[in-house]
């Protein structure tokens, strides 16, 4: 059998404790399917307990129409399509309130013993699917099941940055799964595939191309292409997943058709809507347009004089007689800063956009706001943007791929930087008003909310490049799920899915998935400043490589000091865009925590951390340890040789190999920059350079 990471975690290892394969064929023999329905996501769920079931148990299950004949079976339906299913949800109803809500529910009778998985929805009901095979797959009893779930976030999105030439911007698992020569692989059955493992974490909606709408992938909208777009939206309607299109926000002038895309003039107004009226003929329920608009040399409503209200509405006019989204990225700043310019601080150029807009923009409209002021840094605090606009809906974008966390050659489990980023308290609305609740609606009146986060797979066998890098995907759909879930339990839950022959790989794996973010932290860029890396590819350490650049990326070490000064009393400013109390925790220097001491101050390599050491010995220590952690997890790594399928061992092995040579080449960079910079000896007497 090849390990090579295709079936990710849905590969159902056969159980080996009979007692419980006797059990779970017990149960799901025969599968009862209540009311109709055809190609929608309850004949997706049949599918894939026909086949994860013969490998989980041995036994293929019989699908019929009735259960009269049975004495146990397992039922599926959506609310009022059969007795089973009504009586199963008579306790749990609350959680069927909610249309992605479903219920797991055993019933024990004399006369007929069933298992249900009662939805509100049928996409709710392959959830409920879903669930029961991860119960199975990770050896529980499902005996006495009463279980009933709903997602925290309304939307579950994840971005493509696919090109239709099958290169992917910031892809590091090799090419498009989606698209190859200009042309949308809508035959390949790896799109069944990769529905169903979206939808087995509970993903609802996904957005096919790159938010840097190139020519070709500007005739998405058009008939030359809708009708391969059509198809790829089937598949992921049968697994309860919309379809979303970035869009070129000058695809007027792109596709020849209006010599403007001035969003106030009228033929560009009606352009868009006659484009909206062709993309539901085709697709009825299309997600709607994901845009980056003024950014990063991407054209936008700024080319007229118009702001971003004007421009998203002008689409959101155009989508909402369907009911279709406007996602508007806040990605905007100046990317052709003068680096002589200390006053200029990208970090603020977010809010200072958007905050004056709020309520002005439509309710079909969702402000996409990246985790961080600056772009997926290890370290940043967390946009004060968001939640900053009480009267305008807004979603929180992630990057699961690893675009400056090491490109998935590197191990580094970004949940816990999710978490803490979730866990913040803005204050907005005093205690409790945290990233968590505002992205699930709960503090701001919106209308719709969610996650997204640009997605990290390609056409490697095991999807991420990385098999470690797996983790980051599946724990990001756990996570919008329900965040209170620990980064540590879906750490266990995927390994265990994953890697399901030996509880020692397991916790291996548990733990040193746990510790990779602050490992990756430790050699690389310092205590929040950023950036010190290769530009353009993100990859190996050029600490002056954004340093005299245009992209407002800085860290402003001279021979005395390092750190950007974002202070109210004497730098940018910045720190006034957060909540009086955070306002005034990042302002000082004795509150600031130090993780971020650099992304908010400039100090002299001498000043003393809160944990006690000098800023340049914290340099010197964090990254002479972040490889020796590496080296350590090397040697665990190879006790497991034996208890872990040669496959998976020596890919892993490999890159863990290849993170040590690199991981070594940031600690001598950096060190040595240091070194010449401050003339300050490391007090260990280490080798630096
Ligand atoms: C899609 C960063 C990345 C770009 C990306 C951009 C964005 O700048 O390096 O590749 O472009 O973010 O989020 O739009």
């Amino acid at each position: 059998m090849k390990f090579n990471g295709y079936e990710a975690w849905l590969r159902y290892d056969t159980v080996t404790d009979e007692q419980l394969a006797e059990q779970y064929r017990n149960w799901t023999n025969t599968i009862v399917v209540a009311g109709n329905t055809d190609a929608g996501p309850i004949t997706s769920a049949v599918k894939e307990l026909e086949l994860a079931l013969p490998k989980l148990t041995g036994a293929a299950p019989k699908v019929a129409k009735d259960a009269q004949a049975e004495n146990s079976f397992l039922v599926l339906g959506t609310i009022g399509s059969s007795a089973y299913v009504d009586d199963a949800i008579i306790g749990p109803i609350a959680a069927l309130s909610h249309e992605e809500g479903y219920v797991l529910k055993t019933i024990t009778s004399e006369k007929q013993s069933y298992l249900a998985i009662a939805g509100a929805s049928e996409r709710a009901v392959l959830y409920g699917v879903f669930h029961l095979l991860r119960l199975m797959a990770q050896g529980e009893s499902i005996e006495q099941l009463n279980i009933a779930e709903q997602p925290k976030y309304e939307l579950r999105m994840i971005n493509h940055w696919d090109n239709m030439d099958g290169s992917i911007e910031r892809g590091y698992a090799g090419r498009s799964i989606l698209y190859k020569d200009n042309e949308l692989l809508v035959d390949s059955p790896r799109i069944v595939d990769y529905a169903r493992m979206m939808a087995s974490i509970g993903i609802n909606g996904i957005a096919i191309n790159n938010v840097n709408v190139h020519r070709a992938e500007t005739f998405l909208i058009t008939d030359k292409l809708l009708p391969q777009v059509k198809k790829f939206a089937a598949i992921f309607r049968s697994y309860g997943i919309k379809l979303y299109l970035s869009v070129n926000y000058a695809a007027t002038i792109e596709l020849g058709e209006v010599d403007t895309a001035d969003p106030l003039d009228e033929r560009v107004q009606a352009w868009w809507k006659k484009k909206a009226e062709e993309v539901y003929a085709a697709i009825p329920d299309f997600g709607g347009f994901v845009v980056k608009a003024d950014s990063e040399n991407r054209p936008g409503p700024f080319t007229y004089g118009r702001d971003h209200a004007d421009g998203a509405n002008m689409l959101a006019t155009a989508l909402q007689p369907y009911g279709g989204l406007v996602l508007w990225r806040c990605f905007v700043y100046d990317c052709h800063q003068d680096w002589r310019d200390r006053s200029t601080d990208r970090a603020r150029a977010a809010y200072d956009h958007f905050k004056p807009l709020d309520g002005r923009f439509m309710d079909n409209v969702i402000l996409q706001i990246k985790n961080g002021p600056m772009d997926f840094q290890v370290r940043e605090p967390v946009s004060p943007l968001f939640g900053a606009m009480p009267n305008t809906n807004a979603v929180m974008e992630f990057q699961i791929t690893q675009e400056y966390t090491g490109q998935q050659r590197h191990v580094c489990y970004l949940i816990p930087q999710w978490k803490e980023v979730l866990d913040f308290d803005t204050k907005v609305k005093g205690d409790g008003s945290t990233v968590k609740e505002i992205a699930a609606g709960n503090i701001h009146p919106y209308k719709y909310s969610g996650i997204a986060a640009v997605t990290n797979i390609g056409d490697d066998d095991n999807w991420t490049g990385h098999h470690l890098a797996q983790a980051n995907l599946y724990g990001y759909g756990r996570l919008l799920w329900n965040p209170e879930l620990s980064s540590e339990e879906i750490a266990a839950e995927w390994a265990q899915l994953t890697f399901s022959s030996s509880t020692d790989v397991q916790q291996l794996l548990i733990d040193f998935l746990m510790e990779s973010w602050s490992i990756y932290e430790k050699y690389t860029s310092p205590l929040g400043v950023g950036w010190m890396v290769t530009p353009h590819y993100h990859y190996g350490p050029d600490i002056d490589g954004y340093e005299y650049s245009k992209w407002g990326t800085y860290h402003f070490a001279d021979n005395k000091g390092i750190g950007v000064n974002r202070t109210v009393a004497s730098g940018t400013g910045y720190t006034s865009q957060y909540e009086p109390e955070h306002a005034a925790r990042y302002e000082s220097l004795d509150t600031c925590p130090d993780e971020l001491l650099l992304f908010f101050h400039h100090v002299p390599y001498t000043h003393v951390l809160h944990s006690g050491k000098t800023v340049i010995q914290h340099i010197y220590d964090t990254h002479f340890e972040g490889v020796e952690r590496v080296e350590y997890w090397i040697s665990r790594w190879e006790e497991l040789k034996d208890k872990v399928d040669a496959d998976r061992y020596e890919h892993i092995l490999g890159r863990l190999q290849m993170q040590l040579e690199n991981s070594k080449e940031w600690r001598d960079i950096v060190n040595t920059y240091f070194y010449r910079k401050s003339g300050i000896a490391d007090e260990k007497g280490r080798r630096i350079y």
